[in-house]
């Protein structure tokens, strides 16, 4: 018996003798263990324990009710949905997901890698710090995680095991209220809105059926089609990074669903870091942000192609044509997630510190207009972006359009 057998939520001191007995192998220093919370996510509580000789872990647990939001709870089984998709995902995808020590059902905690020599990639977008290699890494990541977990790829009745074995209803409910819901009409009254750009909002996102019809067809999609183990959540603070490597983290919000989503929210977030160069006047960093965009898109798409051919395995995949069908489909899904996680985090319950942190009134309102208008676009047009430079040029032409409106 210990005292982990019973839930509950740890603090600092608690966390070093849980880690002494979950990680065991570190040969701990006990006498200079040392425990920190580092965490500010939206949901769960993050602690870093090291000792004098150099050992160190980060246990991360889940709380029954959101830090975002006290109100909302949800579902403790997240931390091991995020742990077992760490560890299938490091087999898909080796050296781009921190390795798990331990995860424990009981605490609803996971203890992992410490990846402190990177850096929170939103961190680092924040310094317009660039990355070489970013768009080649996550490539690397995305095409085999993505497309190894499809029925193309995958015995059936195994990829249905892992859909049944990753739904996650209550993370699910979370992503269609506040990224394919809340962001067209408030309808609880918790976006947030900044102010200079109330009536834009009400206007172009509260006011257009048109978008609304477009965006309800993409909540449909995003709630039945189950065609990849999704990480669900790949925005920059999802990722930990440095000049050599990238690490991608924190799929708790996975689950079976259209692959695109995330790919979009990678070319999303990096629009959002664009912002801010942009606001910044970062000219050298926002040109890496394009070829970020551009290319992210493209190697991607070829990465995912090639991986299509070596190892698709169901018959009717194989027929003439059919790949080209699937994989247009992940570049328009693409797209239109990038709209949609644009207009989410500009206006909805979770903004992006990209856009908030400018510290300019007029900057930032036009940053978020660029945004919009971009997001507009990315999903009513989803059909027609056919390659990176579609992509880029859908950032630069709303650029001109705002400034051309003042
Ligand atoms: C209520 S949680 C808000 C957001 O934080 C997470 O990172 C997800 O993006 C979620 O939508
Ligand atoms: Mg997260």
């Amino acid at each position: 018996m210990s005292r982990f057998d019973t839930y509950f939520l740890m603090k600092e001191p608690d966390v070093i003798e849980y880690v002494r007995i979950k990680v065991p192998q570190m040969d701990w220093d006990a006498a200079t263990m040392n425990s920190r919370e580092i965490g500010d996510g939206n949901l769960n509580y993050v602690f870093k324990v090291t000792d004098a000789l150099g050992h160190s872990v980060i246990v991360k647990q889940a709380g029954e009710e959101l830090r975002i939001s006290r109100e909302m709870k949800i579902d403790t089984d997240r931390n091991r949905i995020e742990s077992e998709i760490l560890i299938l995902q490091g087999k898909l995808a080796p050296g781009y997901v921190p390795r798990i020590y331990d995860y424990d059902t009981t605490m609803c905690a996971c203890c992992m890698e410490d990846l402190s020599d990177h850096i929170l990639m939103r961190t680092a977008m924040l310094q317009h710090k660039i990355y070489p290699k970013f768009a080649e890494q996550i490539s690397d990541f995305m095409a085999p995680v993505l497309m190894g977990t499809t029925d193309v790829v995958m015995d059936h009745q195994e990829k249905k095991a892992l859909q049944r074995k990753f739904i996650s209803p209550q993370l699910c409910d979370i992503t269609e209220a506040l990224v394919y819901t809340e962001p067209y009409n408030d309808e609880l009254g918790r976006n947030n809105v900044f102010a200079p750009n109330a009536a834009f909002v009400k206007e172009k996102l509260y006011g257009d059926t048109a978008l609304h019809l477009e965006v309800a067809k993409l909540k449909m999609d995003f709630m039945t089609r189950a065609q990849s183990l999704i990480h669900g959540d790949l925005h920059t603070g999802s990722i930990f990074i440095n000049d050599a490597d990238t690490r991608v983290f924190d799929p708790e919000f996975a689950f079976y669903g259209p692959m695109g989503y995330d790919i979009g929210n990678v070319i999303a977030n990096m629009i959002f870091a664009w912002c801010n160069g942009d606001a910044y006047g970062e000219t050298e960093f926002c040109a890496w942000v394009e070829s970020v965009i551009r290319d992210v898109v493209n190697l991607t798409m070829e990465k995912m192609g090639k991986y299509y051919d070596e190892h698709v395995t169901d018959t009717m995949a194989k027929a003439p044509g059919y790949k080209e069908y699937y994989m247009a489909s992940i570049l328009s899904d693409t797209a239109a997630v990038t709209g949609l996680e644009l207009n989410r985090r500009t206006v909805g319950m979770a903004n992006v510190k990209d856009l908030t942190t400018i510290p300019d009134e007029a900057k930032r309102a036009r940053a978020e207009r660029i945004c919009m208008t971009a997001a507009i676009d990315f999903i009513k047009n989803r059909a027609d972006k056919h390659c990176g430079n579609c992509f880029l040029n859908t950032l630069k032409d709303a650029v001109k359009a705002v400034d051309a409106q003042g």
